[in-house]
């Protein structure tokens, strides 16, 4: 498929109709973590390192643009930079409003064209650590939590159920103080959790410092035949959502409930009903 082929079709997630992909070796990674932590920033050392290794590798940025970094697109940084990548690199960015269906929904049949296609590595980069967030990105096979210094915003990760979906969390921006105290505290409130523990690294996607050990420990991930509890139960969730969203009669029974004529129990046992 052509790439302006691909991207029409992409902008069309309700028509695709291919085969599911082959979940082993994984091929999807998440990326996920606060306005301006330098999500993209590290992306873009991931995408280098992978199209060096010979890969294509497709990035999909859910709402990319935040009132942080004013919406510069990854893109943008990548059409600058150095490495030579246009025909390993895809990129596409994805507006999140008025999705019929959801978005985990939507994705995970974007993902399975690009898999397709011959993009056989597929990053998803979403901003922000809530529980929508967590939906989106339990999509993917694996998941990169980015932290940095004095934001306080493991707090919001950890009730959300994020740092349970990770497998790595990187606290970048390691150049400048309080990286190191952030990622004690990761460690520390990890201690109490009975889950295995993701790997826990510092770097700076400024200086470099440690993005090639991130780098080795993301590829070094092993390969697992299904996701975990936390992913399965996010998935589920979605799924679960889909059909709820995608009913017929959902907006009839939005102003059923509106109008007071039906509870909320009557309104569940309409919607599966179909
Ligand atoms: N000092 C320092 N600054 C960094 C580092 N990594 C990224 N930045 C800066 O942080 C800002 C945000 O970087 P991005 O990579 O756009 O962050 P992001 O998490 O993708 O941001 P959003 O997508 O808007 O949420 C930019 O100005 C980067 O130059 C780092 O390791 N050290
Ligand atoms: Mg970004």
């Amino acid at each position: 498929m052509e790439r302006r082929e691909l991207a029409r079709a992409l902008s069309n997630p309700q028509d695709i109709s291919c085969p599911p992909r082959i979940r082993e070796p994984w091929s999807v990674l998440g990326v996920t973590g606060s306005p301006g932590v330098g999500k993209s920033c590290i992306v873009d050392k991931i995408v280098k390192s992978w199209v060096d290794e010979g890969d294509k590798v497709a990035v999909l940025a859910i709402d990319p643009s935040s009132p942080v970094t004013g919406g510069a697109l990854l893109g943008d940084r990548m059409r600058m930079s150095s490495v030579d990548a246009n025909d390993s690199v895809f990129f596409r960015s994805i507006a999140t409003r008025n999705v019929p269906g959801g978005i985990p929904a939507m994705l995970d049949r974007m993902i399975d064209l690009l898999f397709h296609e011959g993009w056989r590595k597929i990053i998803i980069e979403t901003v922000g650590s809530g529980q929508s967030e967590v939906r989106v990105v339990a999509v993917a096979d694996r998941i990169l939590l980015v932290e940095g210094p004095g934001r306080g915003d493991i707090i919001q990760a950890e009730k959300a159920g994020i740092i349970e979906l990770s497998d790595i969390i990187a606290v970048n921006k390691s150049d400048l103080p309080g990286a190191e105290k952030v990622a004690q505290e990761i460690k520390l409130s990890l201690e109490m959790s009975d889950t295995k523990p993701p790997a826990i690294l510092l770097c700076s996607a400024e200086s470099g410092d440690g993005i090639s050990e991130l780098i080795e420990t993301i590829n070094d991930l092993p390969n697992a035949k299904g996701p975990s509890i936390a992913k399965a139960r996010e998935r589920l969730l979605s799924a679960n959502q889909e059909i709820l969203l995608n009913h017929p009669d959902f907006s009839d029974v939005l102003k059923s409930l509106v109008a007071d004529e039906i509870s909320i129990a009557d309104a569940m046992a309409l919607l599966k009903g179909a």
